[in-house]
């Protein structure tokens, strides 16, 4: 395998592997908080970025190259507020969209048209996890501290089926 797609892919290894634990803690979190809806939905949303992981773990050693697990960073991951933990998610999101335009461009550059062909899966789902980042965040900050608002949210995400954003790569 050429060995700066092996590179690239191994760094959005990385990215990916990131987003799946900074979920886990957000939905951790939001259980010890309460919020057993955001919660549901959080586990749910971890679950899948430890998919998209796995996808691209055996794509690279299918091909001859050599997937890279990352160690787990030792800072701390915490929160203030139910805002807060979706303005990370957000900006997560935004990270892993450009990172992932970074594959899709070395890929061009290096005309390795296999690769290509299968980040497109990712650039679509990228899209539209990104758009539900940014939709849910909008509604946060409508409904501001208001309780009742709050509790509308948790129940809102407790049924959210994010089975038609993303069913992991399966
Ligand atoms: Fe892996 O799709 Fe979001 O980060």
């Amino acid at each position: 395998m050429n060995k700066r797609i092996e590179d690239v892919l191994n760094k959005q290894i990385k990215a990916e592997a990131s987003s799946s634990h900074h979920y886990l803690a957000m939905a951790s979190w939001a259980e010890v908080q309460g919020y057993s809806g955001v919660a549901k939905f959080l586990y749910r949303q971890s679950d899948e970025e430890r998919q998209h992981m796995l996808k691209l773990v055996r794509f690279i050693n299918e091909r001859g190259g050599e997937a890279i697990i990352p160690p787990l960073s030792s800072d701390a991951i915490s929160f203030n507020s139910l805002q807060e933990v979706f303005e990370q998610l957000f900006e997560h999101e935004v990270e892993v969209t450009r990172s992932i335009n970074e594959v899709v461009f070395i890929c061009l550059e290096e005309k390795d048209y296999t690769t290509h062909n299968f980040m497109q899966w990712y650039v679509a789902e990228q899209l539209e996890e990104e758009a539900l980042a940014r939709d849910i965040l909008d509604k946060l900050k409508l409904i501001g501290n208001d309780k009742g608002g709050l509790y509308l949210f948790d129940r809102d995400l407790e049924n959210f089926n994010t089975d038609s954003v993303a069913n992991g790569g399966q």
